[in-house]
C-alpha cells in the first residue's frame, strides 16, 4: 500500500513536469509581451525559421489575422532571408509586421545563395 502511494506520487510529479514543460514554449513559436518597433504595445508572436540551402524549416507558417508577428530567420549556412512580395515585406535576419491581410502568401529567399536559390520558398497563412 505504501509502495503504491509512492509510485502514484512519482507518476504525478513526472506528469506535471511534462505538462508545465509543454506550456513553456511550442517548437515553432512563443508569445512575448513587448513594445513593437513601430511603437505598438502588445503581444508579439515570435516564430523561428531555419533557412538553409535550399529550403526553410518550417516552410509553412500560420498566424491569425490581427496578430503582431516577428519571424526570426536563422541563416544556418549562408545568408538567405525572407521576402513576401504580396505584403511588401523583406528581411535578412528578421521580419516584423502585423498580419492585417487574410490569405496565403508565398515567400522567397532574399539573397542569391546558390543553385537552388530560385526554388527556395515558403508560405505564410493568415487566417
Ligand atoms: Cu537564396
Amino acid at each position: 500500500m505504501k509502495m503504491n502511494k509512492l509510485v502514484l506520487f512519482i507518476v504525478l510529479m513526472l506528469l506535471s513536469a511534462v505538462i508545465s514543460g509543454c506550456n513553456k514554449s511550442s517548437p515553432i513559436g512563443s508569445v512575448v509581451q513587448e513594445n513593437g518597433a513601430d511603437g505598438v504595445v502588445g503581444a508579439v508572436k515570435e516564430i523561428n525559421v531555419k533557412a538553409f540551402q535550399f529550403g526553410y524549416d518550417p516552410d509553412v507558417i500560420k498566424v491569425k489575422k490581427g496578430e503582431r508577428v516577428r519571424i526570426n530567420i536563422d541563416n544556418s549556412d549562408v545568408l538567405h532571408g525572407i521576402r513576401v512580395p504580396d505584403l511588401g515585406l523583406r528581411g535578412d535576419y528578421s521580419l516584423e509586421f502585423t498580419a492585417d491581410k487574410q490569405g496565403e502568401f508565398a515567400w522567397y529567399c532574399t539573397n542569391m545563395c546558390g543553385q537552388g536559390h530560385m526554388g527556395m520558398k515558403g508560405k505564410l497563412i493568415v487566417e
